[in-house]
């Protein structure tokens, strides 16, 4: 991971203009502001998957077109804390259904926990996790006679560019048989009012969060970022609906990376590009889902309007 890391970074700085990967927020410290950022007043997305999974659980369970006495195989892939799941699995588990909830995570961490937490809360459930990074491998998808559901939710796709969706799309299709199904959790395209407080929030948890990247630079990559010469500056296209963060140098500097042995220059106003936060609607999934098996068979959205979870059938 190490040596990944020092190569993304020395790519990405030394581009134009200059980027980090987002991937690269989830250390220790980033998993815990990321859970922060998802208890947030302006942080809905979470909240509307949520209501979603809660209040329309029994129209989901029949979305995903399984039969209780047929087993299937339900993977999660970035499970996370499993708080969304948890409503359908316990649904699932109640109405009979015969199925194996294998959560996906890079984590080993958060693994053990949401094993330990579902074993108490559901002694029923039959779990089985597999640890590893799903963009890579797809860990978890491996051969398997049962049909499969995928959840992947928390619009973590919209981390990628439209581009990148696509080619993962394309590869979770080839792994996947006809009549599987994907449960695809996305924030919906809608005005900036709504958006940049999500990625600005007041108590400054997103910013702590985005400047955290340095953090890990330094501690990892011997860098000698100083936090207090950079801020986080959030921007949102509202005609295209897409978020992007920023870290801008606020002075004109040079910043040495040791690991790498190389020093990078920062004028004042430059910004690092660290994070895309794609927000969709249903023309633009098509476009995204265009070469690939998948066509959408269902829809849900929460009360307010402002988040999809769509099921795909491949
Ligand atoms: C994980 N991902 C979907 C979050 C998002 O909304 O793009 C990450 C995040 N970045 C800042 N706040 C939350």
């Amino acid at each position: 991971m190490s040596d990944d890391f020092a190569n993304d970074v020395a790519e990405g700085l030394s581009a134009t203009p200059k980027t980090l990967p987002s991937k690269y927020f989830y250390d220790a410290a980033g998993d815990d502001l990321f859970i922060q950022i998802m208890d947030l007043p302006e942080y809905y997305l979470t909240r509307a998957e949520m209501e979603i999974f809660r209040e329309q659980t029994d129209s989901l369970i029949k979305a995903l077109g399984q039969r209780p006495e047929k087993p299937f195989e339900l993977v999660e892939l970035g499970a996370g804390d499993g708080q969304k799941t948890f409503h359908l699995l316990k649904k699932l588990l109640s109405d009979g259904y015969d199925f194996t909830y294998v959560p996906v995570d890079i984590s080993a961490n958060v693994l053990e926990h949401l094993k330990n937490f579902l074993k108490k809360e559901l002694p029923d459930l039959k779990i089985r996790i597999e640890q590893g990074d799903y963009f890579k491998r797809l860990k978890g998808l491996q051969e398997t006679a049962q049909p499969r559901v995928i959840l992947y939710l928390g619009s973590n796709l919209g981390n990628l560019t439209d581009e990148k969706s696509k080619a993962f799309m394309e590869k979770l299709s080839r792994r996947l048989t006809p009549g599987d199904r994907l449960v695809l959790g996305v924030d919906k395209k809608k005005s900036a009012d709504i958006v940049l407080p999500a990625y600005n929030d007041s108590k400054g948890v997103t910013a702590a969060f985005n400047l955290n990247l340095l953090t890990r630079i330094n501690r990892d990559l011997g860098g000698e970022f100083k936090l207090e010469q950079f801020r986080h500056a959030p921007e949102y296209d509202e005609e295209n609906g897409i978020a992007i963060s920023y870290l801008e140098s606020l002075v004109d500097q040079d910043i040495i990376i040791g690991a790498l042995d190389r020093t990078f220059n920062f004028t004042k106003g430059e910004k690092i590009k660290v994070e895309i936060s794609r927000k969709y609607d249903l023309p633009i999934i098509r476009k995204i889902i265009a070469d690939t098996p998948f066509e959408i068979e269902t829809v849900f959205k929460d009360s307010q309007d402002l988040y999809l979870d769509i099921v795909l059938l491949r």
